[in-house]
């Protein structure tokens, strides 16, 4: 089933500094159900192998570094039109052009350090979501 589903990462420096619940409370307040969860600290390339799209990007290596740099928290979120909804929720990029009240205004730093990842697409969703959790800990 197609348009249900996304998947999301809290970055290590929001897990650090405490986030990692009130970001999961606002998730759930805003109707989505977290279907699969799981904190883990990926090495460098495990990191690489995920952002792998983005490897000609000038930030790559920054990118990759950081997020191997601390434990994040990763989630499969369950709602209609999850994908589209959620980038809504956590807003732009850059957490200084995020509109007000949203997850990357409210917890983000700067653009690599923006708190949370949301997958860009439904075909990118079920890739992130296969990345990171087996079929036994899908719980839908
Ligand atoms: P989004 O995560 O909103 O889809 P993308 O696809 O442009 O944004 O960026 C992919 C990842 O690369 C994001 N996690 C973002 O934090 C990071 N990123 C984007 N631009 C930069 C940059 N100039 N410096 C460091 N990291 C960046």
């Amino acid at each position: 089933m197609t348009g249900y589903k996304t998947f999301t990462m809290i970055k290590p420096l929001a897990v650090e500094q405490g986030y990692a619940g009130k970001i999961l409370d606002r998730i759930l307040k805003e109707g989505y159900r977290v279907i699969s969860l799981k904190m883990v600290h990926l090495c460098k390339r495990e990191a690489e192998a995920f952002y792998e799209v983005h490897k000609d990007r000038p930030f790559f290596k920054e990118l990759t570094s950081y997020m191997a740099s601390g434990p994040i928290v990763a989630a499969i979120l369950k709602k209609e039109n999850a994908v589209q909804d959620y980038r809504t929720l956590i807003g732009a990029t850059n957490p200084a052009e995020a509109a007000e009240g949203t997850i990357r205004k409210l917890y983000g730093t700067d653009l690599g350090k923006n708190a949370v990842h949301g997958s860009d697409s439904d075909e990118n969703a079920e890739i992130e979501c296969s990345f990171f959790f087996s079929g036994m800990e899908k719980m839908w």
